[in-house]
């Protein structure tokens, strides 16, 4: 008799901490506070934490989920399936995986990010916002808002400046593209709670800096990691930040600047803020100091890392001292 195939177990899935609790409520369609709630009353899953202590679970959470959820489609109160499956677990004779289960192990693979992101760049150079924002919903169900930020707005970002460049694309293109990006991350920066007795952070760019895109991704970051942070915007006016430090109170000022010209206008920030009491750290970065490392000298204050993520950890450090 031929023997059959050994159908994969819960047990089987990949255990390693991923996706956020957004995307997890889109593969399984429990709402986030059920989730929270399903945790707190039967430990169904004990997702571990990001560094900005946000809940990550693995594919076998989900499956996990997904099992709960297809007992309490069949009647079966929510109560008993979490009895059952904790049964299961103790006896090590998990249940098998659901046929319809999704996610890579099982059924249809998740697109990558530089997917999501061509079809992005599709979306807005038709100026079909509709399905712009289809786009950033199914990224988001995938992927950590830090790897929708790098991996598919910014490519997307680059792709249309550099069709922009070529003449291939018009400035109202750009422009439609540019500000329904910064409004989408706009919008999952304020989502985030502020914290009012974490360290404090002021983001913005540099005088005359129009381009805020990166710094306002930076201050997402940063928000997410549980600082407080402000974040200020474009073409930040050095006077008048130093009086709002001097009244606020910062521990970290973090400014941008995506040319020449603007970076080099950040030169005297860092002795007006050492004349405050207390005095601030002062940060920089952005494309200019990418592109051109010398400039990186030029500019007293500290060099936070070409991107958010190297800035975290540098900022992480500076702030613990
Ligand atoms: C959108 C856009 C605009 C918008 C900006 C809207 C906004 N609110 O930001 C508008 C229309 C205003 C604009 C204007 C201009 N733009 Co423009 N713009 C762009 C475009 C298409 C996208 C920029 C962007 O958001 N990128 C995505 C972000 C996430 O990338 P980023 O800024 O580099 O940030 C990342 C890192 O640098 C870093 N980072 C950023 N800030 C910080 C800060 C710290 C502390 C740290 C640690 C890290 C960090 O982290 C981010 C994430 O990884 C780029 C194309 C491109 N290649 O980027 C052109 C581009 C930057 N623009 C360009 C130009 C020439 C201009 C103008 C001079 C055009 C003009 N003639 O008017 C003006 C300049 C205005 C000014 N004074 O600033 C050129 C720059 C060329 C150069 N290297 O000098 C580019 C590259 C287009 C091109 N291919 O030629 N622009």
């Amino acid at each position: 008799m031929p023997t059959l195939p050994t159908l994969p177990t819960l047990a089987d899935l990949p255990d390693t901490p991923r996706f956020p609790i957004r995307a997890v409520s889109a593969r399984t369609g429990i709402p986030a506070v059920t989730l929270r709630a399903w945790e707190r009353r039967y430990q169904l899953v004990a997702p571990r934490r990001s560094a900005g202590n946000y809940r990550l679970y693995s594919e076998r959470d989900i499956g996990i989920l997904n099992w709960v959820k297809g007992r309490i489609d069949v009647g079966v109160a929510v109560r008993r399936a979490a009895a059952e499956i904790g049964a299961m677990r103790r006896s090590g004779r998990w249940p098998s995986v659901p046929a319809s289960l999704p996610g890579p192990a099982v059924g249809r693979a998740a697109a990558p990010a530089d997917a999501h992101s061509r079809r992005l760049y599709a979306a807005l150079v038709a100026h079909a916002e509709a399905r712009a924002t289809g786009v950033l919903r199914a990224a988001h169900a995938e992927l950590d808002p830090e790897t929708v930020c790098l991996r598919v707005l910014q490519p997307c970002l680059v792709a249309i400046g550099a069709a922009w460049h070529r003449g291939e694309v018009r400035i109202a293109t750009e422009h439609f593209a540019s500000q329904l990006l910064r409004g989408h991350i706009s919008a999952l920066f304020q989502a985030e709670p502020t914290r009012r007795n974490a360290a404090r952070i002021v983001v913005g760019c540099a005088p005359h800096e129009r381009h805020d895109i990166g710094a306002l991704m930076l201050a997402l970051f940063l928000r997410r990691a549980g600082y407080h942070v402000e974040f200020l915007g474009a073409d930040v006016h050095l006077a008048d930040l130093v009086a709002h430090a001097r009244a606020s109170r910062p521990d970290l000022v973090c400014l941008s600047a995506n040319a020449e010209a603007t970076a080099l206008a950040l030169a005297p920030l860092q002795a007006q803020l050492d004349a405050l009491s207390p005095a601030p750290r002062f940060g920089f970065g952005g494309a200019a100091f990418t592109q051109s490392p010398a400039l990186r000298a030029q500019v007293p204050g500290l060099y936070l890392g070409q991107g958010p993520t190297d800035a975290l950890a540098r900022i992480r450090e500076l702030l613990a001292t």
